[in-house]
């Protein structure tokens, strides 16, 4: 009789962990988690809603940082985008993650409000306000303020915290999703696709767009193909950046989690390989790694959560500059076309922007200019001239004529290159 309970035991043991190293992957996700929770301790500048974000839809927490963390939103980018709105600047892409972030720790979304012109409002009516603008924008010069991510990250926001979503604003996102306006410099955006699907399943979902179902469905289907189609034999979907959002997208539009099971072994690879070092990164791949999208928050009730997650103290690692060199040419392309290309030596392993710096103090006739964005530092300026957000432009990244898929603090000199700076248009 022994024996047979034994083999019945292990054969239960066996069958509840189908191929699925479940171990392994718990180990995973859980220092994943400890690096966006202690991405909270080192932080600059202002608090990150996306990080907020990827801890609350977590499975782990550590409940106490949380809420200290959900403070810092509610004052210091609460100021941040007070001053925004009170310049006129378009704000809904931050509006949309501070909702979903409040959203995801179950706080009264009714109790923010912001003031402008002497009349206070809430923070759902500002949004739906600046969703009218980006329309109106889209309307007169066919783009928005902003752009199609933020424009998208706005109809989500507004549609999980249950706010009826205006048709137009759907409509609107439809009309782009058909024309295939999403891109990210020359390539299509995969990351907006995925913010697109969420939302517009989300109105779905709501019923907000029962009029034309058939064109809701059309546009959903659409999006679906495009992100299949965005597959790499490796299974990431667009790059390693984009493959997270992507599969939060297609688990919220249905696709059964064995659907995307390629993909969450691309992310799980990426993530041992130490690619998603960014905060920013690791938000946005940890949702779909416990097989959630940013559409659960409709449904969060924040009750019985977990609260075992701890940070062990980690020794503080310093990096010496590597003794060997390696060679950074940088080619600088103004607006005009005119050309400067400039070198200089730098220590293996260097950040680009180490890199830049190095070159600044060397050769007095370049010169660059940074601003803070969540993702980190943006290169803005160079050799005196901007590149705007206003004019549609930016300074494009490249390596030997490969467009870099981080940006200059997380990029790192490992060869020598060429690393070409190109004022371009989007
Ligand atoms: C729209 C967008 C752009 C637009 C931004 C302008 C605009 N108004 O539309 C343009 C086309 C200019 C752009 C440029 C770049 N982008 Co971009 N971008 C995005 C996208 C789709 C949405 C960003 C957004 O609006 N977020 C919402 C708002 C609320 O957050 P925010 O932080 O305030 O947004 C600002 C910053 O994110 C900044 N920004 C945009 N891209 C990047 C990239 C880096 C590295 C940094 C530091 C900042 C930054 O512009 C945003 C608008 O003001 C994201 C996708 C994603 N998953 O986040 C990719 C994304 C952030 N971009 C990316 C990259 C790689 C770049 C470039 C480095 C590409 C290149 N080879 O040149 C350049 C930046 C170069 C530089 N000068 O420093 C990667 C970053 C990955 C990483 N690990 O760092 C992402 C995740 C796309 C991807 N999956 O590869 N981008």
């Amino acid at each position: 009789m022994l024996p047979l309970v034994i083999i019945a035991g292990l054969l239960a043991f066996v069958s509840s962990k189908p191929c699925d190293t479940a171990g392994s992957h718990h180990a995973l996700l859980l220092s994943l988690n400890q690096n966006l929770l202690r991405s909270l301790e080192g932080q600059e500048g202002l608090p990150n809603p996306s990080v907020h974000l990827g801890l609350r839809l977590s499975d782990y927490h550590n409940l106490d940082k949380e809420s200290e963390h959900l403070n810092k939103l509610k004052n210091d980018l609460h100021d941040d985008i007070q001053s925004s709105l009170t310049n006129n600047q378009p704000v809904v892409g931050s509006l949309a993650l501070y909702s979903l972030a409040l959203k995801s720790s179950c706080y009264d979304l009714n109790t923010i409000t912001f003031t402008v012109s002497e009349s206070s409002k809430t923070l759902l009516t500002h949004l739906k306000k600046q969703m009218e603008l980006e329309r109106e924008n889209i309307a007169f010069s066919h783009r928005p303020l902003t752009n199609y991510y933020q424009y998208s990250l706005g109809l989500l926001a507004l549609c999980v915290s249950g706010v009826r979503v205006n048709i137009h604003d759907s409509h609107k996102l439809i009309k782009a999703v058909e024309h295939e306006l999403f891109k990210h410099g020359d390539a299509e955006s995969v990351d907006t696709y995925a913010m697109a699907g969420m939302a517009l399943q989300c109105v779905k979902d709501s019923g907000f767009y029962a009029h034309n179902a058939v064109e809701l469905d059309t546009a959903l289907s659409n999006i679906k193909q495009k992100l299949l189609a965005s597959r790499r034999a490796d299974g990431h979907i667009g790059n390693e950046f984009s493959t997270g959002l992507a599969v939060q997208a297609l688990l919220a539009m249905g696709v059964e989690v064995s659907g995307c099971a390629a993909s969450m072994e691309a992310m799980r690879t990426s993530a041992r390989g130490n690619i998603y070092h960014n905060p920013m990164a690791i938000s946005q791949v940890l949702p779909a790694l416990h097989k959630k999208s940013y559409l659960t928050l409709r449904r969060k009730d924040c009750l019985n959560e977990d609260n075992s997650l701890v940070l062990e103290p980690v020794d503080p690692v310093v990096v010496l500059p590597s003794e060997t060199k390696v060679k950074m040419m940088v080619e600088v392309v103004m607006l005009s076309g005119a050309a400067a290309v400039y070198s200089v030596d730098v220590p293996k392993g260097s950040s680009l922007l180490e890199g830049l710096e190095l070159l600044k103090g060397k050769n007095p006739g370049f010169t660059f200019e940074k601003e803070s964005s969540l993702w980190g530092p943006y290169l803005s300026v160079v050799n005196g001239e901007q590149a705007r957000q206003s004019d549609r432009r930016y300074w494009n990244l490249s390596s030997d004529g490969t467009a870099l898929t981080e940006g200059i603090v997380d990029f790192k000199i490992e060869a020598a290159q060429k690393i070409t700076i190109k004022n371009t248009g989007y």
